[in-house]
């Protein structure tokens, strides 16, 4: 069994039944929730004008593979109507794979850890309430200095 940290996302419809939902989906064959962030309302972050998001991170105990757990995300995503209209545009539902154990994984369609975690304030708060002394793999560095060191952005906790 390997834990894996996974950010959700959403910023379209019900967002709080959209957290429920796609934590109640991911729960399946091989896979445990067993930890979960507090959900935070966070600024949109890349592509500016589109409404605010719901953030939450979960942490999971599994032992699917890397490339079989981002299956089973995709295949949730895809179920749970993600719209595709516009990249890092709104959508109903985002999940990503933030951190899994210590693995480094580079391909064309699968990075972990998630490129961009390490910017955004977003991923790093409701990560630091979960997991503050884990090490980014690469960088080396705890999260909770990497939530140290991201400036501003607009993010509060809503439970
Ligand atoms: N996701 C994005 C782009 N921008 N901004 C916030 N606040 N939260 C997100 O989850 C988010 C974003 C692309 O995945
Ligand atoms: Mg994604
Ligand atoms: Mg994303």
């Amino acid at each position: 069994m390997r834990v894996a940290y996974l950010g959700l996302g959403t910023n379209l419809g019900d967002r709080r039944a959209n957290l429920a939902e796609a934590i109640e989906r991911l729960s399946a064959e091989r896979l445990r929730v067993t930890r979960k962030s507090s959900i935070w309302e966070t600024e949109p972050r890349d592509l500016l004008d589109q409404p605010w998001f719901l953030n939450q991170v979960i942490e999971v105990q599994t032992d699917l593979f890397p490339r079989q757990l981002f299956q089973r995300i995709q295949r949730i995503e895809r179920e749970m109507g993600r719209l595709k209209r516009t990249p890092k545009g709104p959508r109903l539902i985002d999940i990503d794979i933030l951190l899994y154990g210590n693995a480094v994984v580079k391909s064309s369609e699968l990075q972990i850890p998630h490129p961009r975690m390490t910017e955004r304030r977003f991923v790093l708060a409701p990560l630091a309430e979960l997991a503050p002394d884990v090490r980014h793999p690469v960088l080396r560095r705890t999260v909770r200095e990497l939530l140290g060191e991201v400036a501003g952005q607009g993010a509060s906790k809503q439970d």
